[in-house]
C-alpha cells in the first residue's frame, strides 16, 4: 500500500476503535495553533496569563494525579521478556494488545481526535524520523507542536514512502452526550506501552508530559533506541551544547544526567569564568551517529524544551528566564494576582499572595510549595537567546565530549575522566541518582540509572551496554569523543552542597574542553582521573579548601561498597552484561584495594 493509503486506513482503524466524535488533521500551522490555544480557554483548560507580562502564554492545571511520568506503567511488550529486561516492565504482546483493545474502545468518545505529523530532526534532515501520534488530548497537540516539527510537510514525506512509527494516545475520559468536560481530562488506569518489534506506541489515561507526548520519551528514546541498536547509532538522554574557548575553539558536548538532575541548566549554562561562551543546541534527548571517517556526530531531534520550572530563576538560569518571556505553556506552577506566573526559586523572596498549582490561595505561610515540585513550562527552542544559531544542521555537529551524572549526595566527585571508551561506558553504566520528582516513587531514594536511560531504554539494557561497547569499537583512533563522569550534587556533612553549581559548572568544562586539549595535568585516582584542586580555574569563587577536598575525596572503603552493588546490579541481567565491563569492574576493585591497604 502507498504511504498515504496506509496512514488514511490506520487513522479509520484507531477511529473505529476509539469510537471519536470528529477526526482533525493538525497541519502545523499558526492559525490552527491559536485556535486551539483559544478553545482551550473558553473550555477551561488553559488560564491565559497577562499579556502585558508574559504574552501568548497560558497555564495548565492538570488533575492532581497526573503530575509526572509514571513508570509502573510504562511497558515494553516484546515478543520476548529476555529483550525488555530486568530493567523494563516486560508485557505479551498479544495479550497487552487484547487488554488495549478493551481500554480504548469507545475512549475517544464525544472528543475529537487529531491527528499530528511530526518529524524528530528538521523535515527534510538524513537522519530525521517520522511519526504520527492520534490523540484526543488538545494540551498535547499544542504542546507536540512546540516540541517537534508538525505539519503537512511529515505527511508529504509519508506519501513518498518514508518509513513512520505509529503512536495513539487517549485521555481515557470518553463523554456522554450533553456531559460537561473537566479541566484537565486522565484516567486513574494507566497503560504506555511500547511495541519495540512493530515500532508503535500506544498510551491510555494521563495527559503528563512524557506520558502523553510520545515523540519525546516514547519514540525519541525508547522505540529509537531499538532502531539505532539495529541501525549502529546511539539514541539518548542528553543535553548537547557547543564550548567555545577563550581561543575561539568550539567543541561539542554531551551530558546524560536522570530527569531533573541539570539537563536544561547545563544546556543554557553561562559561564561565570571570562572569555568562555556556552550556545545551546539540545536539552534532554541526542541522537549520535558515526560517520564513515569513524567520528561521531550529535543531532537534538526535538525543537521545543519541557523543562522543570523550580528552581529555574535569575542567578541559576538566567537564559532560560529569558527564553520565557512569551509564548509559553506552563503546567502546574503558580498563578500570581497580576495574571503572571510563579514558582520556588523564580526570585529568592515569594510573592505575598499566589493561587497554588492546584488552584487554592496560597501565601509564604501556607507551609506547602506553591508550584508542583514538577512543574514544568513548553517552549519553542528558538526562543532561548543562546541557542546556536546552526541548531537545525541537519547532519548534527561533531562531538567531542560525553558526560554521564547523577545527584549523588556522597562518594562521586565532582568530575572524573574515564581512561578509554571501554572504562567511559563502563562508568555510564555504573550512574547511580537520588530520586526526584520527574517520575512517581519516593523522592531522595538512591537507584541505579544506568546512562540516564533506566525509564527509557526500549530493550534490554545489558543489550544496551554491550552496543555502546561495540559503537566505540567502531570509531577512529583517536576520533572518540572523551567520556567524563561529574556530580553537581555532592552534600558536605551538614546536608549543603559543596559546590555552587550552574554558572560556575563552566570552571569544571574548562578543564575537560583543557584535558581534550592535552593542556591540562590530572591525578591519577582508583576511579579515573581527576584534577588537581589548582588545575581548576577558582578565580572569583568562594569554596573553602576543605569543601574543594570533599568535592574530590575517594573513600576505598565505600567504593568497595559500590563495586559490590554494582556487581550486584550487573548479576540482574545474568550472563548478559559485556566481560568488558565486568573486567572494569575487577579493574577498579583491584585499583581500590592497592590504595586502600
Ligand atoms: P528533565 O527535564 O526531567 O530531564 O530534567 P533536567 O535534567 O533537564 O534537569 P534541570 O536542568 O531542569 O534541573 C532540575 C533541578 O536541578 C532544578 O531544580 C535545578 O535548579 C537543579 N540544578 C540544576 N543544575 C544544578 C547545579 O549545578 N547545582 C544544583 N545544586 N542544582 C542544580
Ligand atoms: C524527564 O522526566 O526526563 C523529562 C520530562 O524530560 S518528561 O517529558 O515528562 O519525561
Ligand atoms: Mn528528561
Amino acid at each position: 500500500m502507498a504511504g498515504l493509503e496506509e496512514l488514511t486506513a490506520w487513522v479509520d482503524e484507531v477511529a473505529a476503535l476509539t469510537k471519536p466524535d470528529r477526526i482533525e488533521w493538525i497541519d502545523g500551522s499558526r492559525a490552527q495553533h491559536d485556535r486551539m490555544l483559544r478553545q482551550m480557554v473558553t473550555e477551561g483548560k488553559l488560564i491565559k496569563l497577562n499579556p502585558e507580562w508574559r504574552p501568548g502564554s497560558y497555564l495548565a492545571r492538570s488533575h492532581p494525579s497526573d503530575v509526572a511520568r509514571t513508570e509502573s506503567r510504562t511497558f515494553i511488550a516484546s515478543q520476548r521478556e529476555e529483550d525488555a529486561g530486568p530493567t523494563n516492565n516486560w508485557a505479551d504482546p498479544t495479550e497487552m494488545r487484547a487488554t488495549l483493545n478493551g481500554v480504548f474502545d469507545g475512549s475517544m468518545r464525544g472528543r475529537t481526535m487529531y491527528v499530528v505529523p511530526f518529524s524528530m530532526g528538521p523535515v527534510t534532515g538524513p537522519f530525521s524520523r517520522y511519526g504520527i501520534q492520534l490523540t484526543d488530548s488538545a494540551y498535547a497537540v499544542v504542546s507536540i507542536d512546540t516540541m517537534t516539527r508538525v505539519g503537512s510537510a511529515v505527511v508529504e514525506r509519508i506519501a513518498e514512502g518514508a518509513p513512520w512509527v505509529r503512536t495513539v494516545h487517549s485521555v481515557g475520559a470518553p463523554l456522554q452526550p450533553g456531559q460537561q468536560d473537566v479541566s484537565w481530562p486522565c484516567n486513574e488506569e494507566k497503560y504506555i506501552v511500547h511495541y519495540p518489534e512493530t515500532r508503535e506506541v500506544w498510551s491510555y489515561g494521563s495527559g503528563y508530559g512524557g506520558n502523553a507526548i510520545l515523540a519525546k520519551k516514547s519514540f525519541a528514546l525508547r522505540i529509537a533506541s531499538v532502531l539505532a541498536r539495529d541501525e549502529g547509532w546511539l539514541a539518548e538522554h542528553m543535553l548537547l551544547i557547543r564550548v567555545i574557548s577563550p581561543e575561539g575553539k568550539a567543541y561539542h558536548v554531551a551530558a546524560a544526567f536522570p530527569s531533573a538532575c541539570g539537563k536544561t541548566n547545563l544546556a543554557m549554562l553561562r559561564p561565570t569564568i571570562p572569555g568562555w561562551r556556552v550556545e545551546t543546541l539540545g536539552d534532554d534527548i541526542t541522537w549520535i551517529r558515526p560517520d564513515a571517517d569513524g567520528r561521531m556526530w550529535a543531532l537534538n531531534p526535538e525543537a521545543g524544551f519541557f523543562g522543570v520550572a523550580p528552581g529555574t530563576g535569575e542567578s541559576t538560569n538566567v537564559a532560560a528566564v529569558e527564553t520565557l518571556w512569551g509564548n509559553t505553556i506552563f503546567t502546574n506552577v503558580a498563578l500570581r494576582p497580576d495574571g503572571d506566573v510563579w514558582w520556588e526559586g523564580l526570585t529568592d523572596t515569594p510573592p505575598a499572595n499566589l493561587i497554588d498549582w492546584q488552584g487554592n490561595p496560597w501565601t509564604p505561610a501556607s507551609g506547602r510549595p506553591a508550584a508542583h515540585p514538577n512543574s514544568r513550562f513548553t517552549v519553542a527552542a528558538s526562543q532561548c537567546p543562546q541557542i546556536a544559531e546552526d541548531w537545525e544542521a541537519p547532519e548534527g555537529v561533531p562531538l567531542d565530549a560525553i558526560l554521564f551524572g547523577g545527584r549523588r549526595a556522597t562518594n562521586v566527585p565532582l568530575v572524573v575522566e574515564s581512561t578509554s571508551w571501554t572504562h567511559g561506558v563502563f562508568l555510564g553504566s555504573t550512574i547511580s541518582s537520588e530520586r526526584t520528582a520527574a517520575a512517581e516513587g519516593t523522592v531522595g531514594e538512591l537507584r541505579r540509572d544506568p546512562f540516564a536511560m533506566l525509564p527509557f531504554c526500549g530493550y534490554n539494557m545489558a543489550d544496551y551496554f554491550g552496543h555502546w561497547v561495540r559503537v566505540g569499537q567502531g570509531l577512529r583512533y583517536g576520533a572518540a569523543p572523551r567520556i567524563f563522569q561529574v556530580n553537581w550534587f555532592r552534600r558536605g556533612a551538614d546536608g549543603r552542597y559543596l559546590w555552587p553549581g550552574f554558572g560556575d559548572n563552566s570552571r569544571v568544562i574548562e578543564w575537560i574542553i583543557r584535558r581534550i586539549e592535552g593542556s591540562a595535568p590530572a591525578a591519577e585516582t582508583p576511579l579515573g582521573r581527576v584534577p588537581r584542586v589548582d588545575d581548576l580555574n577558582l578565580e572569583g569563587l568562594d569554596v573553602p579548601a576543605e569543601d574543594l577536598a570533599e568535592l574530590f575525596a575517594v573513600d576505598p572503603a565505600s567504593w568497595l561498597e559500590e563495586a559490590a552493588l554494582t556487581e550486584a546490579f550487573y548479576d540482574t541481567f545474568g550472563t548478559k552484561v559485556p566481560a568488558a565491563l565486568r573486567a572494569e569492574l575487577e579493574a577498579l576493585r583491584y585499583r581500590l584495594r592497592a590504595v586502600a591497604s
